[in-house]
């Protein structure tokens, strides 16, 4: 499998020079020095907490193979490769408090900001989840997020032309080497030789291992063309977030909450976080309900399985 080298931004990285790689190369990855308030060692155990609930079937919300795309059903007996909705209200408490401190990190939000461009303001709580070690060998064919691999080339082109409105990152609690990346595709639609290649194919022109440190976290254009290969015999624990802005509209936040983040998101409970952390956290998820209320019905995606 090819593997290109990309530097890791500095820990004082400009924020221009963040901008130019998200916008060349469709991600930036970013060192733990950056982040120097996150507790990995309590997202370690709050991740290690969910996962075994997820695994044993004590908690509902989860991804399960072999099925890429939502929805996904809370049986866990064929085995589990992502556990969602770290901020609902029933995840145990102290977990729960983790994962909301990581989410609404200052130093995370500020860096969200500058990267979609929005004022602190603005910014709209999204999707938290948990992506781990497969319980087998499982991997995901090649797509955007939010185009179906049926689209036209003009249809590609036309949304990857409109901004994003949200950042999306995997935060990695163990080395993590599973995300794998065409750099650049999410500027263009597919190639000839993308558009004919098959749906796991392993070795994509271009193709790049997106490969992360404990504590890094990579910055990606959802709509970059990528893949995930997952080894069951390599523990996986990566946090797997977004952040909107309300720039995105009735639109965005559709396809939030047809994640299933309409049924909690008003239950939320931020009690423990401290006060500046917990305004911006209630702030962010009230521009989310007020979003929410102008989109109407919301149902599950339906990109093609
Ligand atoms: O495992 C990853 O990092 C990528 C996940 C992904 O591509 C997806 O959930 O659509």
């Amino acid at each position: 499998m090819a593997t290109l080298t990309v530097p890791t931004s500095s820990s004082s990285t400009p924020n221009s020079d963040l901008l130019t790689s998200l916008a060349r190369d469709g991600f930036v990855i970013l060192p733990s020095t950056q982040f120097p308030s996150l507790d990995l060692a309590a997202l370690r155990a709050a991740a290690a907490q969910v996962t075994t609930l997820a695994r044993s079937g004590a908690w509902p919300h989860i991804r399960t193979l072999p099925k890429q795309f939502p929805p996904w059903t809370s049986d866990s007996t064929a085995g589990i490769w992502g556990v969602q909705h770290l901020l609902h209200p029933s995840i145990p408490s102290t977990s729960r408090l983790a994962f909301a401190s990581s989410y609404f990190n200052a130093a995370l939000l500020d860096t969200v900001a500058q990267l979609i461009e929005c004022p602190a303001d603005e910014l709209v709580m999204e999707l938290y989840n948990l992506l781990v070690r497969p319980d087998a060998d499982f991997a995901l064919r090649w797509h955007r997020d939010d185009i179906p691999a049926t689209a036209t080339p003009e249809e590609e082109t036309a949304r990857l032309g409109k901004p994003a409105w949200h950042a999306q990152w995997n935060l990695a609690l163990y080395d993590d080497a599973s995300l794998i990346v065409v750099p650049g595709s999410h500027k263009r639609a597919r190639t000839a030789a993308e558009r004919a290649a098959g749906p796991f194919e392993s070795d994509m022109p271009g193709q790049m291992v997106v490969k992360l440190k404990s504590g890094e976290v990579v910055f990606y254009d959802n709509n970059i063309l990528h893949r995930g290969v997952y080894d069951s015999r390599v523990e996986r624990m990566t946090l797997h977030g977004s952040v909107g802005c309300v720039k995105g509209g009735g639109a965005r936040a559709r396809n939030v909450l047809q994640h299933g983040v309409g049924e909690w998101v008003g239950r939320c409970d931020f009690e423990g976080l401290e006060d500046r952390m917990r305004e911006m956290a209630e702030r962010m998820r009230e521009r989310l309900v007020e979003m929410g209320k102008v989109s109407g019905d919301v149902g599950f995606y339906s990109k093609e399985e």
